[in-house]
């Protein structure tokens, strides 16, 4: 096996060129065996192996900076700086992450997992080499897809007045997730189009030229009346015309040809982009046939492609589809957007049945939100559904755009709370403390399928700005007989008792359920609250329940700062209630990658855990 010469970065340069062709297909073979156990990233990690030899082939890690879009498409950077070994434990509590990480080697040049930022990053590296006096090269690799984001021009826009060498390596699959979308979507496509124009040009030129006699110049003549169009024999003219010279296309999967073009780029003293053709998924038939379901995935049999876990009930995302395509069918004026995440969005269905009102902006997050605000402002009723770590972009938009003209857009917002494998760039555990800060915006989460149904419902009957967070995963069935209509700011009682009341939001009911079961079982007497609203919270329960019970414990999968618990303690505080306040929820730093209940055991937010924090302080208050 040739991988097994490959132990640390610049390994591959003892290779030869077979050799070379050999170790791609062992990488491939090497990816698909790991993934189909652990799960991770697969697609996209397949259409880059080639890119990434040949990277590691023209530059010198780790004193040269390859910086990551996305850095979901890392895995052969990983393989081949002596990282083979962790795939076994690939994004596992403990294990290697599925994207770059600083701390977990030097040939990492900077942590991604948010889309659209590598062109900044590097442009940032580049200032800093000149500043410094040092000397050694930076690439940005950057996809199609992640060329939508907004961040990327603003970058582009600063690294066309560069006097010095910065590469950026456009990874060009057509693919984001689902299909690309959007006018430089579009463009590319022409390029790609012309350069399959051009090879056929010159296949035509060369058969004329053969003609005897008249061959050169019927040549000669058809070369005058092309030459005009200069857009479609100059590929990139956008670029060019920025300031940023254009080098390709080329064939992604050609080590050769992509070890020169990077001489050929390593030359100029300017930003160079490099257009890389490559194809999602290459060399696994499932993954080519249906990359946005192999971009991320779970354990699958390798001869198949098909998963190995079996589902189980709706998630709360499926709910959220299924209630939004019925209201659509009903109300005209209800439009869905979605940034590049369609199918993990829910919204699939709604976009095949709804195509007119249906929006895929990119990976733009703040042009989501503003755009939905204009819809708003336009009279119709947009939602827009949307990660929670992904929607931390667009802050200002919700607040300047969206809250302070009260428009009524609706933020259905996914893998809110602990989301797991993707760690610390991917876990929702801001939203509650970022959405409630903003006036006008009200905050409603669920506790079970039905409720999550009803608030879909409620929200897009809602009229003015506001957000429904909900976690990944099966949605809680527990608890349906609590079947109560959703009255603005009011929670819900579910068990009045004394002594404790626990406070809870969202998904975090279903573990306070338990721990309630657990200390009753103790001898506690326990009231629970669906807490329904985080913002506005009920104030007027607060006061019921102040009357007798001794301690108030909220539990949220949110950052305690700014979250549930700080504004029940606030309000508790203010009012000068006869109650203790104990606030149970995610500390003060960042949760990294895992299994979400390693996560919340290591973050004392699991039943046991939240047990005994109760118990604890309840003794302390009654001693
Ligand atoms: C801000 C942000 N929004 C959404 C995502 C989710 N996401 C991860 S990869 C991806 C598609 C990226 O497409 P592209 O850059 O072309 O890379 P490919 O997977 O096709 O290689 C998306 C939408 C993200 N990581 N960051």
């Amino acid at each position: 096996m040739i991988l097994e010469r490959i132990h640390k970065e610049n390994d591959i340069k003892k290779l030869n060129k077979k050799d070379l062709q050999i170790l791609a297909e062992e990488i491939r073979e090497f990816l698909i065996e790991k993934i189909s156990v652990t799960g991770g990233h697969l697609a996209s990690n397949l259409g880059v192996v080639e890119l990434t030899m040949a990277m590691h082939l023209a530059f010198d890690l780790p004193k040269d900076k390859i910086i990551w879009d996305v850095g979901h498409q890392a895995y052969t950077h990983k393989v081949l700086t002596g990282r083979k070994a962790g795939f076994d434990d690939l994004r596992k509590y403990g294990g290697m992450s599925g994207f770059p990480k600083r701390k977990e080697s030097e040939c990492d040049a900077f942590d991604t997992g948010h889309s659209s930022t590598s062109i900044s990053a590097g442009l940032g590296y580049v200032e800093a080499r000149e500043i410094l006096g040092e000397d050694h090269h930076v690439i940005s690799v950057i996809g199609d897809g992640s060329l939508t984001g907004g961040m990327a021009y603003e970058a582009l826009n600063n690294a066309a007045h560069l006097k010095s060498n910065f590469i950026i390596v456009l990874n060009d699959n057509t693919m984001s997730i689902s299909p690309n979308v959007g006018g430089m979507s579009k463009y590319l496509d022409s390029i790609r189009t012309a350069q399959t124009y051009t090879d056929l040009k010159r296949g035509v030129e060369h058969a004329l030229r053969k003609v005897p006699v008249a061959g050169e110049s019927i040549v000669e003549h058809i070369r005058k009346t092309k030459s005009g169009i200069k857009q479609l024999f100059v590929p990139g003219m956008f670029f060019e015309d920025m300031g940023i010279t254009y080098l390709g296309p080329v064939d992604g999967h050609n080590i050769g040809e992509l070890y020169r073009a990077f001489q050929e780029a390593k030359k100029l003293d300017n930003a160079v982009l490099l257009h890389v053709l490559t194809k999602k998924g290459k060399g696994y038939l499932p993954a080519e046939i249906e990359p946005s379901k192999f971009h991320g995935t779970g354990p699958f049999e390798i001869a198949t492609g098909q998963a190995l876990a079996k589902k189980d009930g709706d998630t709360y995302t499926d709910v959220f589809g299924k209630v939004l395509c019925d209201i659509g069918a009903n109300d005209t004026n209800v439009v869905a957007i979605t940034a590049a995440m369609k199918d993990g969005t829910g919204l699939s269905e709604f976009a095949k049945r709804y195509k007119k009102r249906f929006f895929d902006v990119g990976i733009a997050e703040e042009h989501g939100v503003t755009f939905a605000a204009g819809l708003a402002a336009g009279g119709l009723k947009p939602v827009f559904a949307v990660y929670s770590s992904f929607l931390q972009r667009g802050y200002d938009q919700m607040i300047h755009d969206v809250a302070l003209q009260n428009l009524p857009v609706v933020f259905a917002i996914d893998r809110a709370g602990i989301v797991g494998n993707d760690g610390e760039t991917h876990q929702g555990i801001f939203d509650l403390s970022y959405l409630s800060s903003i006036p006008n915006m009200t905050v409603i989460s669920p506790k079970n399928k039905w409720e999550m149904a009803d608030m879909v419902r409620y929200a897009v009957d809602f009229e003015s700005p506001i957000a429904i967070r909900y976690p990944r995963g099966k949605a809680y069935t527990g608890l349906k007989e609590y079947r109560k209509s959703i009255q603005f700011r009011q929670s819900e009682t579910i068990y009045e008792e004394d002594e404790i009341a626990i406070f809870s939001i969202g998904h975090m009911m279903e573990i306070a359920e338990k721990v309630r079961r657990k200390l009753k079982e103790m001898g506690y007497d326990c009231s629970l609250i669906n807490g329904r609203f985080v913002k506005p919270i009920d104030e007027e329960i607060l006061v019921r329940m102040a009357k007798d019970h001794k301690l108030f414990v909220t539990i949220e999968e949110n950052v305690l700062s700014g979250g549930y618990g700080e504004k029940v303690r606030e309000f508790v505080m203010r009012q000068d209630l006869p109650v203790n306040v104990l606030t149970i929820g995610i500390p003060d730093e960042y949760v990294e990658h895992g299994n979400i209940d390693i996560l919340r055991k290591e973050i004392m937010l699991d039943e046991d855990s939240i047990v005994k924090q109760i118990v604890t302080q309840y003794i302390g208050l009654t001693r």
